[in-house]
């Protein structure tokens, strides 16, 4: 018999959102006919843009004709959508040659945990997506270091107080605290990753949301980043590909490991050999989304997710409810102070029928914490405010003792 990748013994049994979906559609089979609302996973609602699908129907019709059909592009992707993304994000600081085109976020974390391989030593702030715990247990580990992040300290770790390890993980705008890193905090950890020989990994996912023009919208934008970086970016949320799939990674060529050999050829080593290019109508579909038309369209969407995080956050702030995130990213993250999330979570579904994401599913230090996603059509973020309105409790303090 073949043995079990003896890693998988330490995940848990589910993945943090199947396990949500896991306790609704429970819910759901007692209770048919009750409608739930869901402010739970960050998946997108609206659809694309015109100047987008226009692009999409155009492409899918070019390859449908000998002249324009197309099969395997470069393993980086397009070089013009390459060139696309450096001068929109990076203001031509960094060279087409430096972006990786994939077909996500999610795949990239998963393809740089094989490029650093088990040996690799990680931290990641507490609470954290889960994708970068979950990943480096699967590939084999070094115990992984959680740096707290609460609202102590503004949700960002003391680079005094960083162990020594091989990556550190960060993600601004967070998931899930919604907070946003500033340049002061960033050029602190870059500095230290400088002094330390260490590389950061970090994840922009949510770099569009931010309003405030003071806070860095990418690592690159500090002096010294780019020795010591790789940056992971997303369509997903910007411009709704969450279905149609489609981010990138930075990587420096001048990123180097402990013997000098250079991270960009490794990395470019794994692509060729692992991926086959993201699909190439994405592609298209992501080159139309960085033109003029397109970047105003999309800007109009952003709007409206911070519109929906603006909404939700003033019908919890009525209520009493202390409150983080929500203005620089489409994440709201809510304290509810000694209450278990998992406890929480299943009584304001079976009680206010409202879907949201347990704190405590990020890491230990979310425990007592909800999270609430602003991706919602306006119709259900109107419907979670009326619940919110009307079934919850004035404070914390009226919610107990819950009744589970
Ligand atoms: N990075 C971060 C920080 C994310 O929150 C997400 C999505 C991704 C990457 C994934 O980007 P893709 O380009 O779409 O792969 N997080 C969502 C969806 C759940 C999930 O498992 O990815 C969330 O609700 O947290």
């Amino acid at each position: 018999m073949v043995k079990r990748n003896p890693n998988f013994k330490s995940l848990s049994e589910n993945y943090l959102f199947p396990e949500v979906a896991r306790r609704v559609k429970a819910f759901k089979h007692q209770n048919p006919h009750v409608e739930l609302i869901s402010l739970s996973i960050g998946d997108t609602s609206q659809p694309l843009s015109a100047t987008i699908s226009k692009m999409l129907k155009k492409k899918s019709e070019e390859l449908g004709t000998h002249a324009g059909y197309h099969g395997y592009g470069p393993e980086q992707g397009a070089l013009s959508l390459r060139k696309k993304i450096a001068h929109v994000f990076y203001s031509d600081t960094i060279s087409p040659e430096e972006i990786f085109i994939s077909d996500g976020a999610k795949c990239d974390i998963g393809r740089l945990q094989l490029l650093f391989g088990a040996q690799a030593s990680i931290a990641v702030q507490d609470p954290t997506y889960p994708v970068y715990v979950d990943s480096k247990l699967i590939v084999g580990c070094h115990p992984i270091a959680y740096l707290p992040c609460t609202p102590q300290n503004n949700f960002f770790p003391d680079p005094k107080l960083l162990p020594a390890v091989d990556l550190l993980y960060l993600c601004s705008p967070n998931n899930p605290t919604g907070s946003t890193a500033t340049k002061e905090q960033l050029k602190s950890i870059v500095s230290w990753a400088k002094k330390n020989g260490a590389l950061i990994v970090y994840d922009a996912a949510y770099a569009a949301f931010i309003q405030d023009p003071d806070l860095p919208k990418s690592i690159y934008e500090i002096a010294g980043a780019k020795e010591v970086a790789i940056e992971v970016s997303s369509f997903s949320k910007f411009a709704g590909f969450t279905g149609i799939r489609l981010g990138w990674t930075v990587i420096p060529k001048g990123l180097r490991f402990e013997q000098y050999e250079s991270v960009h050829q490794d990395y470019t080593r794994l692509i060729t050999t692992f991926f086959n290019g993201a699909s190439i109508l994405s592609q298209a579909g992501a080159e139309a989304a960085l033109s003029e038309n397109g970047l105003e369209e999309i800007q109009r969407t952003i709007n409206f997710y911070m519109e929906n995080a603006s909404l939700i956050r003033h019908a919890l702030q009525i209520k009493g409810y202390k409150i983080y995130g929500g203005m620089n990213a489409p994440y709201l993250w809510v304290d509810f102070g000694e209450k278990k999330s998992w406890e929480l979570f299943q009584h304001l579904m079976e009680e206010t029928h409202l879907i949201t994401t347990p704190g405590s599913g990020f890491g230990l230090c979310g425990e007592g914490f909800l999270r609430f996603s602003a991706f919602g059509t306006r119709q259900n973020i109107q419907k979670a405010i009326k619940h919110i309105e009307t079934k919850w409790p004035r404070s914390l303090e009226l919610m107990s003792p819950l009744p589970i």
